[in-house]
Formats: structure tokens, sequence, C-alpha cells
């Protein structure tokens, strides 16, 4: 047994040489959870630590393909199953060139937690590519998408493991999937979620991340008897979760000033509006071009390579990537009076950054708590699939609003410190203590 979270760190850093990112999400946890599992020490006699930071199953694999031009190009494929205590293996597939296995451990591991928090029986996972879809045209995407699950289909099945899109997996993409794993497995099934809506997806699940971010937002600045009316809100990125955190903003009465994405970030003092998003949407999800045309179509400041954080705010809703924000940017966010900080990205905050905002005791959500509403959404698909019904868009959006108010208070009831709430540690706490359980009831497995 270890004896302190430098001494097991030390452990998963030997175990698992090189994954940077895996390692720092299992030390946030671990770092966390320490206190709790020193006075439950039944769960470090069952070892329930050191397995819930292995994965089940680890499946690599080649995917080649032929571009336009007919030469063939080769990617690597990933799935990581990495605990399914509380069901099917679920979790998004993410397309980039960064895509390496620390990286989709990372997703994978955060993955566990996030949704045990919703409270629906899925157990977590991760996989993808590092297939880069930018400049890529559709037929090239289909290609790739079809290449990747002809080994993918194999591996998962709606009872078994259910993928999902994350970053440069959207509608267009979990299309492609499914129509190729229909073909080759000939079943039509509830195997992916994300789906078009004539084909078994679900309403409100492409909104799901970004309004359950803002929905979790309003219940954080609720605790301090605030709301978002009137407060200005810095977004990063500009993909799915950025979108729908912009237009919830919006219909809340707060006012979003920045967009950005791998490129740079976009100032509007005036606030992005629903005419503004709709340009917006129309630019990366149609025509899939820069957010810099933003800043030449409404005259605004374009920050070319920078991120928005040096903006004074309110609130700041990271939903771009991981380790987006360091400690620098989080020090200049707090001194210009950021109040708020929620997670709409997986781990989009490093740990000195995180620090800062503990120290300082502002509002921090933390993205397995914060961002958990798409995968909830994912999992609602799951259950009209199985049911073969169809739930309207206000029983979905009201069925997302009170798991992101019940995840609130489990972080509440876990993370209370006196007068501060620490959503860090009571996300990682109430996510911990369900799959541990199920992991202590069904045997050493
Ligand atoms: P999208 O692909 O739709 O959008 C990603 C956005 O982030 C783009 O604007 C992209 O810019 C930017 N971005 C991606 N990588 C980088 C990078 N390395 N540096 C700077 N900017 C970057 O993805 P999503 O909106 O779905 O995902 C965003 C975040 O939210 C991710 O962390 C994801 O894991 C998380 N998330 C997503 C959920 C979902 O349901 N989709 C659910 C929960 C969390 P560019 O176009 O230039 O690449
Ligand atoms: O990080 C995430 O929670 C997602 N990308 C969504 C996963 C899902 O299965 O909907």
């Amino acid at each position: 047994m270890y004896d302190s979270v430098a001494s097991f760190m030390d452990d998963i850093v030997n175990k698992n040489p090189g994954e940077k990112e895996f390692h720092q999400a299992v030390f946030e946890v671990v770092d966390s959870l320490w206190e709790f599992l020193q006075d439950h020490p039944h769960y470090m006699y069952a070892k329930i630590l050191e397995r819930i930071v292995e994965p089940e199953r680890v499946i690599m694999f080649r995917v080649p393909w032929r571009n336009d031009r007919g030469e063939i190009e080769i990617n690597k494929g990933y799935r990581v199953e990495f605990n399914s205590a509380l069901g099917p293996y679920k979790g998004g597939l993410r397309f980039h060139p960064s895509v390496n296995l620390s990286i989709l451990k990372f997703l994978g591991f955060e993955q566990v937690f996030k949704n045990s928090l919703t409270t629906l029986p899925m157990g977590g996972g991760k996989g993808g590519s590092n297939f880069d879809p930018k400049g890529k045209s559709d037929n090239e995407v289909m290609s790739f998408c079809q290449s990747f699950m002809t080994e993918l289909q194999r591996h998962i099945g709606p009872k078994t493991d259910v993928p999902a899109g994350d970053i440069g997996v959207g509608g267009r993409e979990i299309g492609f999937l499914f129509g190729q794993y229909k073909r080759i497995r000939n079943e039509f099934s509830g195997v992916l979620t994300g789906k078009g809506l004539n084909w078994g997806g679900s309403l409100i699940r492409p909104e799901a991340t970004g309004y359950g971010a803002v929905y979790f937002t309003q219940e954080m600045l609720k605790t301090k008897n605030e709301s978002l009316e009137g407060k200005t809100v810095l977004i990063s990125g500009s993909g799915n979760v950025a979108q729908y955190a912009t237009e919830k903003v919006i219909d809340l009465g707060g006012k979003p000033v920045t967009l950005s994405d791998s490129s740079g970030a976009i100032y509007d003092p005036d606030g992005i509006d629903r005419g503004k998003l709709a340009f917006v949407m129309e630019l990366k999800n149609v025509k899939r071009g820069r957010i810099k045309e933003y800043a030449k179509k409404y005259g605004v400041e374009y920050f070319d390579g920078e991120r928005p954080w040096n903006i004074p705010c309110d609130v700041a809703l990271p939903c771009a990537t991981q380790n987006e924000i360091n400690e620098d940017e989080a020090k200049t966010l707090v001194k210009n009076g950021c109040k708020c900080v929620v997670e709409g990205a997986n781990m989009p905050s490093d740990p000195k950054a995180i620090n800062v905002f503990l120290e300082n005791k502002i509002l921090f959500g933390p993205g397995k708590a914060a961002n958990a509403g798409g995968v909830a959404v994912s999992g609602l698909e799951m259950s009209q699939n199985s049911m073969r019904i169809s739930w309207s868009r206000e029983e979905v959006d009201e069925k997302l609003h009170v798991i992101m108010r019940n995840i609130h208070e489990s972080c509440v009831v876990h993370g209370k410190e006196g007068k501060f709430i620490n959503y860090l540690k009571g996300a990682n706490i109430a996510g911990f203590i369900k799959v541990a359980d199920a992991m202590l009831d069904q045997g050493v497995v």
C-alpha cells in the first residue's frame, strides 16, 4: 500500500512512461481523494485505486485509407475501454493530429468519473485517431471513417461499448461511422450516440455539453446569490461545446465576448449576439473556416496565435482543449476580476492554474462535472434507442437540467470546506464512490 500521493504517482509514472497527460489526470484525482481514502481504508485494502487507474482493455490498430489523389495514407486508431463497473464503456472519439495513447488514457480516465456523476448506467472509455480532418474533403473523411470503423466494429456494440463525438468528430463523422458499422454488422442499433435526428439521434444532444456547462455555471453562481444576467463571459474554442455554451449564455442574459480556435482568438466588446453566433456556426460547421473571419466580418480585434484569457471578465468558460489555461493566465483572470471558471473542455486548466483558482477561492467547476451534460444526453439517447421512442426537445432539456443540478448538488455534498465549495474534490469523491462500490460488489475483476 502507498503511504503518500507522491509514492503512488511515482509508480504511475514508472508504469506508464511518457504519458504526461495521463499522469496529470491521475494526479488530480488521487490528490483530491487522498484524505477521503485515509478515512475509508476498505477501498485501499481492496486496491481500488491501483485497479481504477488501469484500463480494462486498450485496442490499438492501423487505419489505412486512400486520399483524393489516390495515395494511401496510414493513421493510428485507438479505443481505450477504461472501466465497465457501471455499464457499457461510453465516451467520445477524438480525431486530431495530437492524439496519442496518453491523451486518450487521460480522457478515458476522466470519463469514468464523469459518467458516474451523471447517475446513468455508463462505464468509461475514449478513442480516436491522429487523423486530421482539417483540409480534408468529405470524401476523404468518409474513406477514413469507413476504414476506422472496419476495425473498431469488432470491439464495440450497444451493450459493450458506445462511442460518440469529441474534438474533430461531429454529426458528419458519426454518420459515416454509423453507416459502416451497420453495413458490416447488418444491424441497426444504438452503437453510437450523437446520431442524426432522423436516424436514431436525440434532440438536444448537439447542444447538451455547452448548455449543460452553462446550467452548471448557473447553479454555481446561485450559491453566491448571483446569476449570469449582465455578466461578461470569456469563451474559448468555437466548436460544438463553445457554440452552444455561447447560445445558452446569451439566453440567460450574459455577454459572451470572445471565441477562439487553434489559430487565434477574437474579442468582441459589444458581445456576440444570436446573429453573430449564427455566422460562427455557418463558418465552423459548414464552411469549416477560421475564427479570424469573424474579426474581418464584424471589425473586431483578432489576436493571432493567442488565447482569450487576458481580457477582463466575470466568468470564463474554456471550451477548446486540454491545458489551455496555465498558471500565469489563471493569475491574470483572477487579477482582472474573474469570479468563476467553468470547464466546458476536458482538463483545460493545468494543475498550477487550478491551484490559483482554489487558493483565491473563486468558483471553479471542473470538466468532469461541468461538461457531463454531453455524455448525459448520450445516455438519454441510448435509453430512447433501447425503448424505440424519442422524447421532445423540452423533455430532454428538462432531464439535462435536472442531471446538471444533481451533479452540482453531489459536488456540494462532497466538496464543502466550511463556506467554500471545492468542486474539484466534490466531483472526484462523488464520482469515485459509485464506481468503487460497484467494483467491490463485482469482486476481483
Ligand atoms: P470541436 O472539434 O467541435 O471544437 C474544438 C474547438 O477547440 C475548435 O475551435 C478547435 O480549433 C479548438 N481546438 C482544438 N484543439 C485545439 C488546440 N490544440 N489548441 C487550440 N484550440 C484547439 O470539439 P468540441 O467542441 O466537441 O470539444 C471541445 C472540448 O470539449 C474538448 O476538450 C472535448 O474533449 C470537450 N468535450 C466535448 C464534448 C462533446 O459532447 N462534444 C463533451 C464533453 C467535453 P480548430 O478548429 O482550430 O482545431
Ligand atoms: O468528453 C465527453 O464527455 C464527450 N466527448 C462525450 C462522450 C459521449 O459519449 O457523449
